[in-house]
């Protein structure tokens, strides 16, 4: 297996409710290493190009809308298989379809507000962390 790196969000909602330590110790226990990171307040701009794949679906608005209410994680994960293994970790999209000890089964509320983000493939890690990393940003 690989080391590579995956990219994260603790969105709003985690941030909200005061989670993001909650959520970073499950992210570590999983033996991911949290090699950048940074609290921010996203932009529109910012949130509409992150999640362009998405902007003909029927949620896009309330997606923008939802990730600019209020400040964000942004993390660059390291690990072996981190893509695939965080994936694993965060569960399903929807928290009520998501299995036992994931973090949407744990802390999240619904579909919409469902706490982490993780890149889908390493190709797209690459590009999600570019848009908010610069190299130096990153400490292995
Ligand atoms: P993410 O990109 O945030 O890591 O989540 P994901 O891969 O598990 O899910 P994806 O299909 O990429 O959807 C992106 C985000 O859009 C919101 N969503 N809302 N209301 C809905 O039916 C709906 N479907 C998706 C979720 O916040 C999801 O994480
Ligand atoms: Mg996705």
């Amino acid at each position: 297996m690989a080391t590579e790196r995956t990219f994260s969000i603790l969105k709003p909602d985690a941030t909200k409710r005061n989670l993001t330590g909650a959520v970073n110790a499950v992210i570590e226990k999983a033996g991911l290493r949290i090699v950048g990171q940074r609290r921010i307040q996203m932009s529109q701009a910012q949130a509409e190009t992150f999640y362009a794949i998405h902007k003909e679906r029927p949620f896009f608005g309330e997606l923008v809308t939802f990730m600019t209410s209020g400040p964000v994680v942004v993390q660059v994960l390291e690990g072996e298989n981190a893509v695939a293994k965080y994936r694993e970790v965060m569960g399903a999209t929807n928290p009520a379809q998501a299995a036992e000890g994931t973090i949407r089964k744990t802390f999240s509320e619904s579909v919409g507000e469902n706490t982490v983000h993780g890149s889908d493939s390493v190709e797209n890690a690459k590009i999600e962390i570019a848009q908010f990393f610069q190299d130096g940003d990153i400490v292995g």
